[in-house]
This record gives C-alpha cells, sequence and structure tokens, in this order.
C-alpha cells in the first residue's frame, strides 16, 4: 500500500511543499528546511521516530516573524499526513509513548479519530528557543492535529531545560502516532463501533 501524499499550500504569507511517506521502517529519507532552525529540528525528530520520509520546505514571511511559517507548516503536514494514511482501516486507531530526553520526560496519546482535538501542555518557561516562539510549540501541534483530524493529548510531566521539553514532546508524539497507524487487525476493518471514522 503507497501512503505517500504530496502537498503544496501558497498564500501571501507562505509557500509550502511537503513530500510525505509513512511507514518508512526500511530506508528513510528527511530533509526539513522551513528557515526556523529549532522547528526543523522538532519535525525532523517528528519524521525519524514516526517513521516518516519528509521533503519539507516552506519559504515563509520571516521578517514579520516566525508565527506564520509554523502554523502553515504545522497544517500542511497535517494534511499531508492525513492524504497519505487515507481512510483509517486495518490500523491499531490509538497509539500512546512516553519519551525521555535525559532529565526531560513527555507523554503523548493519540487517537486516530477523525475528531480533531488538541491539548497541549509542555510548561515551557522560555520565550524563544533559537528563533522558535515558545508560544508557537504547542501551537504547532494543535495545528497539525486539527489539519490531520487527530485527537492528541501531549504532556511534558517533566525537566529543567526547555529544549529538551520540546523535543521529548515531539519524540513521544512520533511513536505514538507511529502505533496508532501500525497495522492491527484486517485491512478493511474500521476500527470504530460507529464503523466510520471519517464522519
Ligand atoms: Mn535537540
Amino acid at each position: 500500500m503507497s501512503q505517500t501524499a504530496y502537498v503544496t499550500r501558497k498564500t501571501n504569507e507562505t509557500d509550502i511543499s511537503i513530500t510525505l511517506a509513512l511507514n518508512q521502517y526500511s530506508t528513510q529519507s528527511i530533509d526539513v528546511n522551513t528557515g526556523v532552525g529549532f522547528l526543523d529540528h522538532m519535525l525532523h525528530a517528528l519524521a525519524k521516530h514516526s517513521r516518516w520520509s519528509l521533503a519539507l520546505t516552506c519559504k515563509g514571511d520571516l521578517h514579520i516573524d516566525d508565527h506564520h511559517t509554523a502554523e502553515d507548516v504545522a497544517i500542511a503536514l497535517g494534511y499531508a499526513f492525513k492524504d497519505a494514511l487515507g481512510p483509517p482501516a486495518g490500523i491499531r486507531r490509538y497509539g500512546y509513548a512516553y519519551a525521555p530526553l535525559d532529565e526531560a520526560l513527555s507523554r503523548a496519546v493519540v487517537d486516530v479519530s477523525g475528531r480533531p482535538h488538541a491539548v497541549v501542555e509542555l510548561g515551557l518557561k522560555r520565550e524563544k528557543i533559537g528563533d522558535l516562539s515558545c508560544e508557537m510549540i504547542p501551537h504547532v501541534i494543535q495545528s497539525f492535529a486539527t489539519a490531520a483530524g487527530l485527537t492528541v493529548h501531549v504532556d511534558c510531566l517533566r525537566g529543567f531545560n526547555d529544549h529538551h521539553r520540546a523535543e521529548s514532546a515531539f519524540k513521544a508524539l512520533a511513536i505514538a502516532l507511529r502505533e496508532a497507524i501500525s497495522p492491527f487487525g484486517s485491512p478493511d476493518d474500521v476500527p470504530s463501533t460507529k464503523g466510520t471514522l471519517t464522519a
């Protein structure tokens, strides 16, 4: 099954191109360039531990700030994920994971529900990490989940260093996503008592 998507999204604020392939267990190719280094780092971690291949470029209005770039990249990546996955069937649907990074520990719980909802509590204290505003970090996860049609709960449970806190959250989300879309049951089984996860 080909689980790939190609998404472009162009506005007056950003120009984005994404090629995404899911379940890349033998080889992975990851190249992320948004112009915001720490955002690239988080998306690279998300792709790596989700076992995605990801080529993502964004030319955004960084002369204003990082807001449009971070938000629009997350939205486009969410659409790419939803498109690559296709109608949810033959998957676990639920996934959860804990990921530590040194002293930091985060937990992510994912439901491929078709019901977009995100609760993200990372407890970041700094104004920015590199050129990414800390207020944008939970917003990236929320925007991704909304566009992808996912329910996600992501909490950083402990940690002193904000770089570690954020990175452990993206790693936990990656592993939970990987689990949630992993094959389970018969390929045409929709894991819902309602019989659909798309309405
Ligand atoms: Mn790091």
